[in-house]
């Protein structure tokens, strides 16, 4: 019994003036190419099918066809929404899609039972080889009701505490499906959201605070597997082998894209025994993106090299993000980089003049001024560039850094809020 873990699809992207459509078709065929090659019982979409809540007709199309090819395939398909599904838009197709049998769940559901979803093997439609609590992402006005006078701090503490009691409702509601009808079959759970790691040196204090965007992997009910959705590159979550985000299938911005970064989906086996093993299926890349980041000498070397290796009749335009890093003002830039790239494969879409990070650029590089910045803006633009300076080149931002970074920001926050309380006192 075999099932596919994937999410982010954000079908109907539009990228910087292109659209992504080839590359979702050329998705979308391989995927449904490797279930029928490879018997896949069932399919899991963690969150984000679309890229906005209302998103292009074509894009609305594509998914269609694709529910379709999986019924003509015989393969189970279950879709939690994401941040950036329309929970309404979901819901106007979700009784159609449950008459014939797929699971499209947009919002936590009254009875958690509503959200356990038997899946069955091809060759057994008696007995499930396997329950998926499909959770999806998780809004504060599903789980919370608002509390006047609740600073940040508590506010966030609130509804990680509700996300964990749902987690823990729908697996008990699964659970209880399983042993009342002796049925030996692993528990898999769904997410969309930011799961982290608590690292030794946090505190249970620090845990809990600004972790709006961050929730903790020990929250997670003891599930065989949870395939999470949120974070595009493809991850385990603090060390756990069955706590997994599958990633994008197509780079969604170019920090997702470097060397290294291969995209995936998760293929499950469920042996008999309930015994649960994954691996990696790599994903065909259909187009390059690429980052080409340094001084303008070493910028004009990258490109060269490019252009020499490109062969104009094979292949998709690569797509790239040009950062020059210089002192001064180019003003022939463009003409300097359209020259290099003369009877190359490859597009500029983004072509930006870094200058060195300096403990001037807040103010220089912006060129606002302190009068036109919040507290909040000029937290946010030295938190960016503690992390530019960090790491270089951009890494894709992964689920600790962005935990870090709320605990961060919220941290601030509280400490700016008792100053102005204080201060109106
Ligand atoms: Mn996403």
């Amino acid at each position: 019994m075999k099932i596919i873990h994937t999410a982010d699809w954000h079908l109907g992207q539009h990228f910087m003036g292109k659209s992504r459509e080839p590359e979702h078709q050329a998705f979308l065929v391989w995927l449904l190419h490797t279930i029928s090659t490879q018997s896949i019982d069932a399919l899991i979409v963690a969150g984000d099918v679309f890229d906005t809540g209302a998103p292009p007709s074509y894009a609305r199309q594509m998914y269609n066809r694709f529910v379709v090819d999986m019924l003509r395939a015989g393969c189970q398909l279950i879709v939690v929404g994401g941040n950036h599904d329309s929970v309404a838009m979901l819901e106007e197709s979700s009784d159609l899609l449950g008459h014939v049998g797929i699971r499209q769940i947009a919002r936590p559901t009254e009875h958690p039972a509503d959200q356990v979803v038997r899946v069955f093997a091809r060759d057994n439609r008696e007995q499930p080889a396997a329950l998926v609590c499909a959770i999806p992402f998780v809004r504060p006005q599903h789980v919370v009701k608002s509390t006047a006078g609740q600073d940040i701090a508590a506010k966030q503490r609130q509804l990680q505490t509700a996300i964990a009691d749902h987690y823990r409702s729908v697996f008990d509601a699964a659970a209880a499906l399983r042993d009342s009808n002796h049925w030996a079959c692993p528990i898999i759970a769904t997410g969309h959201l930011t799961a982290v790691g608590a690292t030794r040196s946090d505190s249970v204090r620090d845990i809990y605070i600004g972790t709006l965007e961050a929730f903790p992997a020990e929250a997670f009910p003891p599930a065989d597997y949870i395939a999470l959705g949120h974070i595009h590159g493809a991850q385990k979550v603090a060390g756990n082998e069955n706590i997994r985000y599958s990633g994008s299938p197509i780079p969604l911005s170019f920090d997702e894209a470097g060397r290294g970064r291969e995209k995936s989906v998760v293929q499950l086996d469920i042996s008999p025994g309930a015994v649960l093993t994954h691996r990696l299926i790599t994903i065909p890349r259909y187009r390059s993106l690429q980052t080409i980041r340094g001084d303008l000498k070493s910028v004009e070397q990258q490109l060269s090299e490019l252009a020499a290796a490109s062969d104009t009749d094979a292949g998709n335009t690569i797509w790239l993000e040009v950062i020059v890093e210089a002192q001064d003002y180019l003003n022939d830039l463009q003409q300097r980089v359209a020259a290099l790239l003369e009877g190359c494969n490859a597009e500029v879409l983004l072509l930006r003049r870094m200058r060195q990070q300096t403990s001037a650029s807040l103010q220089s590089e912006q060129q606002q001024t302190l009068d036109e910045l919040t507290v909040d803006d000029i937290f946010d633009y030295r938190l960016e560039e503690a992390f530019c300076a960090q790491q270089t080149p951009q890494e894709t931002i992964d689920a600790e850094t962005a935990a870090l970074k709320a605990r961060l920001k919220t941290m601030y926050q509280q400490v700016v809020s008792e100053v102005q309380s204080g201060e109106a006192s």
